[in-house]
């Protein structure tokens, strides 16, 4: 591995961390409960090679590594390996960067030609006994969960014809089946979205195609009992700045959002759009549901703009990170009324990484929890991450409106998003596993991975494994129990 700049995108917890590494028998504080036996995996942005241009989004091109921390009888292991993409193979054989920018082909080195650029780097996704490790911006890739070996790019055995899959899945609790879309599905900067269902036997069942009304980046969606939801917010993309050797995503202040809302087993010519405010932003999407009226409701981390700095700039947009305006924002529509606005309800703080039990997803909910900022923080949060910063506070949501109960970490400590385990005894809300980032010098970092007890987050970890090895600012994470492992396909 080369030189990187000096710039804190290569610094402190951002610094590239490329080497493989397993290790058995991790320190354990605490026990483990008997509930989290299985597999944490996690999805590690990490540049293998320097960069031959400036990207501001370097972060979300780095190079995918899928971490697995194994849980079994009370112990602990931890995995780390490269995704051997392509893109990763490619730039391994020439020994040196040949991408260019952040999904500008234009930009790349002559030899990058015609190689896939993905990077799966984002979420890896756990469905019929698969692992899959995703991004957005092309098609999975599949890993061999017990020896997290890649096995290549990953098309439903032929049946997918959209050329990307995003990174945010939803999986129906009650069938079993995986919903997910892609967008740019037909080629850089196209608007076109592949809505796609996949039966619980891994097959896929369906895709159709629609236009949204803008290429967007359209980086999370959500289903209900009966239907899809496909936000749209203005980050836009278009061809000529591509061509010109640009930045593939810009943001509008000044344009309309939609909801897309279509029954989930119909036809997307059923699709019907309200409209949402001008210039808002969201990436992660906490839940949506539908009451008994009839109602559905969108529950999302929105802010005023890009949460990402970086595309803020290249928009010309000079919000900084403090003056978002972020929350959890509740979108209601009336699918059957007549009204085509969604109305807004502000329903939590500001924040992101939301997480629901897995059985919840698409109906009601009692409780989520998710990551924010310790208002009572003394000092600087730690650096790190694509916005710069990292959360410093976990928050369990009553959604009846109760009281929140949160976990603060000291001045120099940070989270990484949790997994959530589910309890086999009833009442019990279950576990949160989450990689907890404590730094120790200007250069020097420790990390841990805390257990806690999911209703009740206030008293602190149960148990905290030692990881003796560096690690990356984690993007998502998936939980995957030693009964589903076995049944790996
Ligand atoms: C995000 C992350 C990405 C990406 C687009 O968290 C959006 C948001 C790690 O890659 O490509
Ligand atoms: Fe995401």
């Amino acid at each position: 591995m080369g030189a990187f700049p000096r710039h804190p995108k290569y610094l402190g917890l951002n610094t590239p961390q490329s080497e493989e590494y397993t290790v058995g028998d991790l320190a354990v504080d605490g026990v483990i409960p008997a509930d989290v036996e299985g597999v944490f995996f996690r999805a590690v942005p990490n540049p293998a090679y320097p960069p031959f241009l400036e990207d501001s989004a370097a972060f979300l091109s780095a190079d995918g590594m899928i971490g697995a921390i194994r849980f079994a009888g009370g112990k602990a292991s931890i995995d780390l390996r490269w995704v051997q993409t392509a893109r990763h193979r490619a730039e391994t054989a020439a020994g040196r960067a040949l991408f260019g920018k952040y999904r500008n082909p234009f930009t790349d080195r002559p030899e990058a030609r015609g190689v896939d650029r993905t990077v799966a780097n984002t979420t890896p996704v756990w469905h019929a006994g698969r692992l899959l490790m995703c991004k957005e911006d092309g098609r999975p890739y599949r890993i061999d969960p017990r020896t997290l070996e890649t096995l290549g790019s990953f098309d439903f055995d032929g049946a997918l014809k959209s050329e990307t899959m995003t990174a945010h899945v939803r999986v129906d609790p009650g069938t079993g089946e995986l919903f997910f879309y892609g967008y740019e599905a037909s080629g850089l900067a196209s608007k076109t979205v592949a809505y796609c269902v996949v039966g619980a036997d891994g097959k896929l069942k369906s895709e159709q195609w629609f236009d949204a009304p803008y290429c967007a980046m359209m980086h999370d969606f959500t289903i209900t009992e009966r239907y899809a939801l496909f936000p749209i917010y203005p980050t836009t993309c278009e061809l000529d700045r591509l061509e010109a050797g640009g930045d593939h995503w810009i943001h509008h202040q000044d344009m309309d959002s939609w909801l897309g809302i279509m029954p989930r087993y119909g036809d997307v010519s059923e699709l019907r759009w309200f409209k949402g405010p001008k210039g808002v932003s969201c990436y992660h999407m906490m839940n949506a549901w539908e009451d008994e009226r009839g109602l559905v409701h969108f529950d999302q981390c929105l802010s005023d703009s890009n949460a990402f700095p970086f595309i803020r700039q290249a928009s010309g947009i000079a919000l900084q990170q403090w003056e978002l305006n972020g929350r959890l924002a509740r979108w209601t529509i009336d699918p059957k009324g007549t009204d085509d606005t969604v109305v807004e309800t502000v329903i939590g703080p500001p924040g992101d990484f939301p997480v629901i039990p897995a059985a919840r997803q698409g109906r009601p909910y009692d409780h989520a929890w998710m990551l924010t900022m310790n208002p009572d923080r003394r000092g600087p949060p730690v650096f790190g991450g694509p916005v710069d910063a990292m959360f410093d506070l976990l928050l369990r949501l009553d959604m009846a409106g109760g009281p929140p109960q949160a976990l603060a970490l000291d001045p120099g400590m940070c989270f990484n998003e949790p997994v959530h385990v589910p309890a086999r005894e009833a009442g019990h809300e279950g576990w949160l596993v989450t990689v907890v980032d404590r730094q120790t010098g200007p250069e020097s970092f420790e990390h841990e991975c805390w257990i806690v007890d999911a209703g009740k987050i206030a008293a602190g970890p149960v148990a905290r494994v030692g990881i003796p090895r560096r690690l990356r600012p984690q993007v998502h994470g998936w939980w995957v129990s030693a009964r589903q492992l076995e049944g790996a396909a």
